[in-house]
């Protein structure tokens, strides 16, 4: 209740602000893209991460104040940057709720000039299976993929029903989840999900996205199996807007 009622105050105040991973080709480890990550200071409790508070504010109903500010907050940054870095964000189920959700992301893109080709929408399987709002999430990616964004399962792996999810929604872009990338080198199974999926995602003829890359073995494997895109701490950490000067990716 605490946390909830501080999340409130969290905008006006302040508190939230984004950071950005890079995501990078396998091959030559250019950056293709960056993720939008959500961060929360709060001013006694310090850094929350969001895995406590993205649940507190989807249960309480803030995650629609939140996920504007995310979403304009995030093609703000991505304006500054090189035209040919695409920009992920992640949407919480309880935001396709909302029938204005595509709207506002078409406003949001066309207010600061970023091509819609440059979207990555990232949603968990569990947004997709949500009987109630099927239709809603279908509808509302189809909106926004028609006009050219990327729509991609984020978590592979973890949710319920993956192979059910891949056949019923249009994807373009699958995201390994980090859970199998970490055990790939000490448990078999880690790595026949991680190679299959892969090869999954090949002959659907979708982008495979391998997430929470550490090392050079994970990526010299990932790189073998034929991974298109890696993302981790091996690539970069999530960093401030203003940092990613240093990268030679922000234009102004
Ligand atoms: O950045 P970190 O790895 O701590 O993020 C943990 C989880 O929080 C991730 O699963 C991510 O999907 C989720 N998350 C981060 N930023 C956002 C956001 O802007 N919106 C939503 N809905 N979830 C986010
Ligand atoms: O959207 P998603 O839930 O996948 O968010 C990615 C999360 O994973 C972020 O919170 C980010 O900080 C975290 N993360 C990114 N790269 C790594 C990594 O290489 N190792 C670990 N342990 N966590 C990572
Ligand atoms: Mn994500
Ligand atoms: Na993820």
């Amino acid at each position: 209740v605490r946390l909830a009622r501080d999340l409130e105050a969290a905008i006006p105040a302040n508190e939230l602000r984004l950071v950005f991973q890079p995501i990078a080709d396998t091959i030559s480890l250019k950056i293709v893209a960056y993720e939008a990550l959500l961060r929360w200071r709060h001013p006694s409790l310090g850094d929350i991460p969001p895995d406590i508070f993205v649940p507190i504010a989807e249960s309480s109903g803030l995650i629609g104040a939140i996920g504007s500010w995310v979403i304009d907050e995030a093609l703000r940054a991505a304006s500054a940057w090189d035209p040919k870095v695409s920009l992920a964000m992640n949407l919480s189920p309880i935001q396709f709720r909302s029938v204005g959700l595509a709207a506002e992301i078409c406003d949001a893109a066309l207010r600061w000039d970023v091509d819609f080709e440059r979207l990555e929408l990232e949603v968990t399987e569990s947004a997709t299976l949500m009987g109630f709002q099927r239709d809603n999430v279908l509808a509302t990616l189809e909106k926004l993929r028609k006009l050219g964004a990327k729509v991609v399962m984020d978590d592979f792996g973890t949710g319920h029903s993956s192979l059910g999810n891949l056949k019923e929604f249009t994807f373009d872009k699958i995201k390994i989840d980090r859970s199998f990338v970490a055990t790939m080198n000490s448990h078999a199974s880690s790595s026949s999900i991680v190679r299959a999926t892969i090869g999954l995602g090949k002959s659907l003829g979708l982008i495979i996205v391998a997430e929470g890359v550490e090392t050079e073995e994970q990526l010299s494997v990932l790189r073998r199996w034929g991974c298109d895109q890696v993302q981790g701490f091996l690539i970069g950490k999530p960093m401030d807007r203003f940092d990613l000067v240093g990268n030679g990716m922000v234009l102004v």
